[in-house]
């Protein structure tokens, strides 16, 4: 690339996502790290300093939070359902506004992808079809099979929708600048777009319009309460992550890809390939994609500082969200202007703990010192 001198530009260049003015083209991805407070699943002062850490990013999104109880999969994941949850968030969002950067939450329904021991009275978690997904998650006794589902009623629909609103309206007292839907993965908007967890005969399943209906109806639903340009969604057409299936991804996120252009959404943020995992696990046209929708493309998976600065330069992205690279350098973009080295990541300590591999991976400065 003879010209990455003047395209590296581009990636610490301004951008306006929607509504919301970024400082650059880096985004932080979200990031589940297991470290809410126990018992209130409210963050606290040790993911305030985390968040705090990483603001130099064009935009965070924070971790998968959680819009109810039922909508938690995992052990020590934040929600934002509760006022303590909120004042938690309220602490975040405030830090990284001081710092100059901007935050949007990411709000997260797992579905069928949790464990009885998670949900409100141990109850089976919910889903489009009682069809268990092959997956884990992690409970406080460890890694654990996923529980069997329940297959959720017509009528209990509109309570997920309402749960979504709630969840919105927090958001917002909160101080975030936007929300990013959780739509991929395997979780619960994600199983409801693909047949092979979608055997619904109702208005929620069976043809793409009807997959797509509780995506397109969750939209419509918390627009009302934050602008169409603050808000996004992720996808992951090909991933497999949490046993997630479909007969025909280039046609169902086609399909998907062109309702959400009647929607008037800021974004989609898209997990290329397999996630945490090759990029190149199926072939799939993202470029398709990209073309096809009419507002920003944020693109995910595995990038590095060469292949970030390629994709924007051929416009195949407008920003590029990093994972694990901002898990181990809080102060990324400044290493990526810089062309420094970079932090590798601890895997032990991703998923639950303390300060050790969260708060304490040491910035450029830091180092030097
Ligand atoms: C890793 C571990 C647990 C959850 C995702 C929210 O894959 C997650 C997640 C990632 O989107």
């Amino acid at each position: 690339m003879s010209q990455s001198g003047d395209h590296a530009a581009s990636l610490f260049s301004p951008f306006r996502l929607g509504e919301i003015e970024l400082r650059n083209r880096i985004v932080m991805a979200p990031l589940t790290r297991n470290r809410a407070t126990r018992g209130s699943d409210a963050p606290n002062a040790l993911n305030v300093e985390y968040y705090r850490q990483r603001a130099s990013a064009g935009l965070i999104v924070t971790e998968g939070t959680q819009i109810s109880q039922q909508g938690q999969g995992y052990v020590w994941t934040p929600g934002i359902y509760s006022d303590q949850q909120i004042d938690g968030w309220r602490q975040v969002t405030d830090a990284v506004h001081a710092a100059g950067g901007k935050i949007i939450t990411q709000l997260w329904h797992v579905g069928r992808v949790s464990h009885v021991s998670l949900q409100p009275g141990q109850q089976a978690p919910v889903a489009p079809s009682a069809i268990p997904a092959n997956t884990k998650t992690y409970i406080e006794s460890g890694f654990t099979a996923v529980s069997e589902p329940r297959e959720l009623a017509a009528d209990e629909i509109p309570g997920i929708i309402a749960d979504y609103v709630r969840a919105a309206e927090n958001a917002k007292a909160a101080g975030f600048d936007g929300i990013e839907l959780h739509g991929a993965h395997g979780y619960l908007l994600d199983q409801f777009l693909r047949d092979g967890s979608n055997r619904r005969s109702d208005a929620y399943g069976g043809s793409l319009e009807n997959r797509v209906r509780l995506v397109l109806e969750v939209i419509e639903a918390v627009a009302a309460v934050f602008p169409r340009g603050r808000i996004g969604i992720r996808i992951s057409p090909v991933s497999p992550a949490n046993d997630a299936r479909d007969s025909d991804p280039q046609a169902l996120f086609g399909y998907l890809v062109e309702r959400l252009n009647e929607t008037g959404i800021a974004f989609i943020h898209v997990v290329e390939g397999a996630t945490r995992e090759a990029r190149d696990y199926l072939p799939f046209d993202y470029l398709a994609l990209r073309k096809a929708f009419k507002g920003a493309y944020i693109a995910n998976n595995g990038f590095t500082r060469e292949l970030a600065i390629e994709t924007l330069a051929e416009d195949r992205a407008d920003l590029i969200a990093f994972g694990r690279l901002f898990i181990a350098n809080p102060d990324l973009v400044e290493r990526l202007q810089q062309d420094a080295p970079l932090n590798a990541p601890d895997v032990a300590t991703f998923y639950g703990g303390d300060a050790a591999g969260y708060t304490d991976y040491p910035s450029l400065a830091e180092k030097a010192a």
